[in-house]
């Protein structure tokens, strides 16, 4: 990768126009790991703004969300480009919560390498803690190279050299430090003895100054990892025959074995004194790939048709895709874009796909979250974002990233391609909500108004999902977490919806208590035209999953051949309204009806007389036999740290669960339990589970059965 660019990019509003001179790096890294603060400090080292933010006050770049500033970490995916020497370096911070993992993959997607960000603290232990490693596989999920930063070195207990170490050991022996952290000056002005701005050893280029402690053994480490990778056969033997190793040519094995993904050079930072910025940019111009070195992602025509691929191509078709959607006070819809074929420009037509069949398949979930959408629309502008400021730019090459606004038929996961070759990208992967918060209007008559929010908010918001029961009459968002569904019902206040959130309830079956032969009787005979009709039914209780069953053994014509549909047409209405249980009516399962027996009159018989004498039917039954309560059974199934087996498996049996069995999975160290467990005692499981692991461990749930309980 040689980006000893020879072309200077456009000056001023962002544009660049060669792809390779475009760097997309995301931060990734667990929450308070420093990663705003490091794009906060980089702004500011690069004088893209001119005084550095925190996030204590709200004031930095990225955290601008209402949300972000009052929870004091990110909640969203922000863009931040700096300029360095002649590149447009696209800082994508992610939020580190596990509860925002879709807006992490979001930023994963837009991104063509990523830095991980861990505390110095973090290897105290010495070793790094499950849920980081998870942040770390989903990098690796979606094969995007990676350098590891460690950063508030300066802070008590900062420990690069543990903390290194555990990363070695987490993720594997291409992580090597490529830098080393001079030991402060003692300073009688600075009795923290911060390291000073430049205080990083380079071991390849060694210096500048003396070599810190250790810094032999380091070094042999990285020059090891480095020549491993490398394509140069002969470099091992040259190396281990001490000869001097040019400097440059290993600069440039390097960068090779950064953009294959399986070399991890470890820079430390401090944000606060400003101490490594240099090396991490120089790192960003030279070690990490550009967008032409990514593979792009599956494309085909919006009829699903084939398409021979992409490349990052400026004159390439046109293929772009909405990571963000975001609602700005004054100039609405914000849609944050990377484009990977061809240019955006301003004032064309566009073409805005979305066939996402989100694999949100939250068990409630189902249908009303699916709906394609095409439609064609027009760019006015384009802009360059700036976290939430936007500044006004004309076109957009491939491998850049750019906002668009007022694009109202447009959610994120769709792709934007031109209006007269229009594509479809194939959108990534989203995480399954599996929270429910039910909301009501505070007011009646607000309903619509709340409905229409809504929809705006779920098209902004991939990780969320709608659920309007007709069961339970209640409003239910799936979420991934408290965290954000904190964010959810803070959007709904500031779009100026009044909502309270109340207990979620869950939808309930009933059956019969025991088997008994009754009557049905509408029989309407004073005045005018009558209604006559009477039926004679046994009812059973049928084992659990069996559903509804009706049959006849009507002999001699006693119910007329044409009455008999209509009586199983009666029964089944009156399964469908329910039958009560504690004052509420609940749908009947498990039930056969046999129609054994019944009356009719010549003139005032009729289909609606028989129906209506079915449904009376099936009422007389529940009085006589009673009804059953039956609760609705999931299938879970966990994905868990062994060493959390026990407690997981104890704590499944406290929710009335049934385990089904304990497997282990593909990556060792992990275990799959399933089990049958009450849905009433799944709503808070999403939460307790995270707890219980430290949120190592994920589910899914799908609808099983409708059980007594
Ligand atoms: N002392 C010190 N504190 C830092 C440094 N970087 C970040 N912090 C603090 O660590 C906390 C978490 O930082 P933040 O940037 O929000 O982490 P993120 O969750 O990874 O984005 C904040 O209170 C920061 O002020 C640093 O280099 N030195
Ligand atoms: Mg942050």
């Amino acid at each position: 990768m040689t980006v000893r660019a020879e072309r200077r990019a456009a000056e001023g509003a962002g544009t660049v126009t060669d792809p390779r001179l475009l760097r997309n790096v995301a931060l990734v890294g667990p929450s308070g790991a420093g990663k705003t603060t490091l794009v906060e400090a980089l702004l500011a080292h690069t004088g893209t703004i001119p005084r550095q933010g925190s996030v204590g006050d709200g004031t930095t770049v990225c955290d601008h969300d209402p949300a972000a500033v009052r929870q004091h970490r990110s909640v969203t995916l922000a863009v931040a480009p700096v300029r360095y020497r002649n590149l447009k370096i696209n800082l994508i911070d992610t939020p580190g919560y596990g509860d925002f993992v879709g807006e992490l993959r979001a930023g994963l997607r837009a991104a063509d390498a990523a830095l991980f960000v861990l505390p110095a603290t973090a290897g105290a232990d010495g070793v790094i803690d499950p849920a980081t490693v998870a942040l770390w596989e989903e990098c690796a999920a979606v094969g995007l190279p990676r350098a590891v930063v460690v950063a508030r070195c300066d802070q008590a207990r900062a420990d690069v050299e543990s903390t290194q170490l555990a990363c070695q050991d987490a993720f594997g022996a291409g992580v090597a430090a490529l830098y080393l952290p001079t030991p402060p000056t003692p300073s009688a002005a600075d009795p923290r003895h911060l390291p000073t701005p430049d205080g990083l050893y380079g071991l390849l280029t060694q210096g500048p100054g003396d070599p810190p402690a250790g810094a032999e053994e380091a070094r042999a480490t990285l020059l090891e990892g480095i020549i491993e990778q490398s394509e140069d056969e002969s470099l091992m033997e040259r190396y281990l025959a001490g000869e001097t190793l040019d400097v440059d040519a290993l600069i440039d094995d390097l960068e090779t074995a950064v953009a294959r993904g399986s070399f991890h050079p470890v820079v430390p930072v401090c944000a606060a004194s400003g101490s490594g910025l240099d090396a991490l940019l120089e790192l960003l111009a030279g070690g990490f790939p550009s967008p032409l070195e990514r593979p792009l992602p599956a494309v085909s025509l919006i009829d699903g048709g084939a398409h021979p691929g992409l490349a990052a191509d400026p004159d390439g078709p046109l293929a772009a895709e909405i990571v963000r959607t975001s609602v700005d006070p004054y100039v609405g819809r914000v849609s944050l874009v990377r484009v990977f074929s061809g240019t955006l420009r301003a004032d064309t037509a566009v073409h805005i796909s979305g066939h996402v069949p989100a694999p949100r398949v939250s068990p409630e979930a189902g249908s009303d979250t699916s709906a394609g959408h095409d439609v064609d629309d027009r760019l006015s502008r384009l802009y360059t974002a700036l976290g939430a400021t936007l500044q006004e730019t004309d076109l957009c090459v491939a491998g850049d990233l750019c906002a668009l606004t007022k694009l109202t038929g447009a959610e994120t996961g769709d792709t934007v391609s031109a209006a007269d070759h229009p594509l479809l990208l194939r959108a990534w992967e989203l995480p399954e909500p599996l929270l429910p918060i039910a909301v009501v209007p505070q007011e009646r008559g607000e309903e619509d108004q709340l409905a229409r929010t809504l929809a705006k908010l779920v098209a902004a918001d991939p990780g969320l999902c709608l659920e309007r029961s007709p069961e339970t009459h209640q409003t239910v968002l799936w979420t991934t977490g408290e965290a954000h569904a904190d964010v959810v019902l803070s959007r709904l206040r500031e779009a100026g919806a009044h909502v309270e959130t109340e207990d979620v309830r869950v939808p309930m079956r009933v059956t019969l208590g025991s088997a008994a032969r009754v009557t049905g009787r509408h029989v309407k005979q004073s005045g005018g035209h009558g209604q006559y009709a009477v039926c004679h039914v046994e009812f059973e209780p049928l084992p659990r999953g069996s559903g509804f069953e009706f049959r006849s053994a009507v002999v001699g014509g006693s119910v007329p051949t044409q009455y008999v549909p209509s009586v199983e047409k009666g029964i089944r209405a009156q399964l469908d309204r329910g039958l009560p249980v504690d004052g509420a009516a609940h749908p009947v399962v498990d039930v056969r009806a046999t129609l054994v027996d019944g009356k009719a009159h010549s003139v005032d018989s009729s289909d609606a007389a028989f129906q209506t004498a079915g449904a009376l039917a099936l009422r007389e039954a529940a009085e006589v036999c009673g009804v059953v309560p039956l609760e609705r059974v999931d299938e879970v199934a966990v994905r868990i740290l062994d060493e959390h087996l026990g407690t997981v498996l104890g704590d499944l049996s406290a929710r009335r669960g049934r385990v089904l069995g304990t497997d282990p999975t593909d990556t060792p160290g992990r275990t799959l339990v399933r089990a049958e467990v009450p849905a009433a005692e799944l709503l808070r499981y999403q939460v307790d589970l995270r707890a219980m692991t430290s949120g190592t461990a994920t589910f899914t749930r799908r609808f099983a059965r409708y059980a007594q309980p």
